[in-house]
């Protein structure tokens, strides 16, 4: 690392750079390492494009000259008066915007705002604060989607899916809100509806006479809270189910943040009889290393991988690997995002334990699915 006075220099430096490129212009630093400049006159936006290449260009250069060993990159977004706001205050934010998608878009580039990218900051917003009251109003609720023993054709596990319908904004994807309840920490709550709602649903099948397993994604800020698994064991009491009943998905990416601290945690969920499962498995980085040192039951094959065993050779022979060493290993195996009868045919030449998708069922709700299990 080098010094805060190393930094205070190199910024030093920075501004000088950045007072040269244009002709009359000012230039000022707005927070630790981001620097305004305002240019006044200009005919074609090429000529602001130039002016914001070069200056990005500057500072690298800069940097790379202080010091070889570091590498660095530089960004900018730029708004335009009048087209994208009136007072300096609009004009700030937009062009801050715009360099959040620089940053975001791999670094290195200069981005325009446009209003496309205020909509989707706007709408960020809008769901991030229609969380907490929906939670209130109750306009969570899940889904089920079967998932079937692939050789006898039994429904016997099932995946739960929590899905939301706004009473303004309509239909939100999980895409759209899991990762900013993510973000604003409200996915714990969101985990302790989902417990409460699925083990009184399974409570209500086992009295029914119908016993599933049931899979529910978890995220790795739920994974990771300190009272995680008292949490989980609090709502399995309240609604007098088996630990056994439930499979806790986890995804490889999170295993990746923490692998020291993810093994830790499943060890004690399989001590007290929960199982789990590695999901979207095949997508990404997928390594030999998780598979080998993640104490996990089942392996669920993503669904872009699926989508290619009817056209690619070497999908199949993928897929032949992951089944005998996962069995090799003692691990059942579920193939997520089945939907074609292609897939099906190919799926029959191999030793497959589960499948899931839309060839078989799309994600039920409960009257629905009650309906498919009552009809079989
Ligand atoms: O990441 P995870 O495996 O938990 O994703 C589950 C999601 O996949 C659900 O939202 C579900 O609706 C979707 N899904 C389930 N089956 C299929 C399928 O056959 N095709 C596609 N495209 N999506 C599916
Ligand atoms: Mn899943």
């Amino acid at each position: 690392m080098k010094g805060h006075k190393w930094g205070d220099e190199a910024l030093l430096l920075i501004a000088k750079e950045l007072t040269k490129v244009g002709k009359e212009h000012i230039v000022a630093r707005m927070s630790e390492d981001s620097f305004v400049l305002v240019f006044y006159q200009f005919e074609h936006l090429d000529e602001i494009k130039t002016l914001a290449d070069v200056s990005i260009n500057k500072v690298k250069n800069l940097m790379s000259k202080q010091s070889e060993a570091y590498f660095y990159s530089a960004s900018a977004g730029v708004a335009l008066y009048p087209d994208h706001g009136l007072v300096y205050g609009d004009i700030l934010r937009h062009a801050n915007l715009a360099l959040s998608a620089a940053k975001k878009n791999g670094k290195d580039q200069v981005v325009f705002y446009n209003t496309f990218m205020h909509q989707s900051k706007e709408r960020e917003y809008e769901i991030t604060n229609a969380i907490k009251p929906s939670l209130q109003n109750d306009e969570f609720y899940v889904v089920y989607q079967p998932i079937l023993d692939f050789k006898s054709g039994e429904i016997r596990k099932l995946e739960a899916l929590l899905r939301w319908n706004h009473s303004s904004m309509g239909y939100i994807p999980p895409n759209d809100f899991i990762y900013l309840s993510e973000i604003s920490g409200s996915i714990l709550e969101l985990t302790h509806l989902l417990y409460d709602k699925v083990f009184g649903q399974i409570k209500t099948w086992n009295q029914m006479g119908k016993y599933f397993t049931v899979d529910i994604n978890i995220s790795p800020k739920v994974l990771m809270h300190p009272t995680f698994i008292e949490d989980i064991e609090r709502y399995i009491e309240k609604h007098e189910i088996d630990n056994k009943q439930i499979i806790i998905e986890i995804t490889e990416s999170m295993a990746l943040e923490n692998i020291d601290q993810t093994i830790i945690v499943l060890k004690q969920l399989k001590d007290k009889g929960f199982l789990v499962a590695l999901d979207d498995f095949g997508s990404g980085y997928s390594s030999l290393t998780y598979f080998k040192h993640l104490p996990v039951d089942i392996i669920k094959m993503d669904k872009d991988f699926i989508a290619k065993i009817d056209k690619s050779p070497s999908e199949r022979h993928f897929l032949k690997f992951v089944l005998d060493l996962s069995h090799a290993m003692s691990k059942k195996t579920v193939l997520e995002g089945v939907e074609t009868i292609e897939q099906v045919e190919i799926l029959k030449l191999h030793d497959v334990d589960y499948v899931q998708g839309f060839y078989y069922h799309k994600p039920l709700e409960v009257s629905q699915l009650n309906k498919t299990i009552q009809s079989k």
